[in-house]
């Protein structure tokens, strides 16, 4: 219930500055950039881009709430920066590539895993996974994606 309360407080915080903060993270090549550039310019198809170093912050204004986004690289060396910046954001916004093969979700569940297992404080963080290139056939549906995500999967 504590969780849930301080998740809850810390939206109505968002709702109160008019500021949402959200950090990206996903493995390298998951799509965060192409999401994040997609929010801000509303537009397909989706501006070209490079792998990102470290960390890119930017920002977009929706009506009332400007969201600012931490959009982290996914490389395997600059994954333990995710705790960093995953700190004290409104959200956590975690992409799956929907084309890659199953041993690669295995490896985003297990550093989905790892991140949220490191400190209490995401249980009060809302996370959402976005399952990314679903315009692209075939791709993993979102029922398997739940199923090889999920804690209990031995897949
Ligand atoms: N067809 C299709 N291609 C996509 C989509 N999202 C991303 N891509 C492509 O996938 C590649 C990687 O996308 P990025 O957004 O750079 O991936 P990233 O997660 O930011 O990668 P890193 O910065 O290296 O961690 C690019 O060639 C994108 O154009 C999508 O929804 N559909
Ligand atoms: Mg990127």
């Amino acid at each position: 219930m504590g969780s849930l309360l301080s998740a809850v407080r810390r939206m109505l915080f968002a709702e109160e500055t008019g500021v949402l903060e959200v950090a990206l993270i996903g493995l390298e090549n998951s799509g965060k950039t192409t999401l994040v550039n997609f929010i801000c310019t509303g537009e397909k198809p989706a501006i070209a881009t490079h792998p990102t170093i470290g960390v890119n912050v930017k920002v977009a204004k929706k009506k009332q709430v400007t969201i600012k986004m931490w959009d982290m690289t996914g490389q395997e060396r600059g994954r333990q920066d995710w705790l960093r910046y995953c700190a004290d954001q409104h959200c956590i916004i975690f992409c799956v590539d929907s084309i890659s093969d199953r041993n690669r979700v295995a490896t985003a569940k297990d550093e989905l895993f790892r991140l949220v297992s490191s400190s209490a404080q995401f249980a009060a963080t809302p996370l959402m996974i976005c399952l990314t290139k679903t315009d692209v056939t075939p791709h993993l549906s979102e029922e398997d994606a739940v199923e090889l995500l999920s804690k209990s999967s031995s897949l």
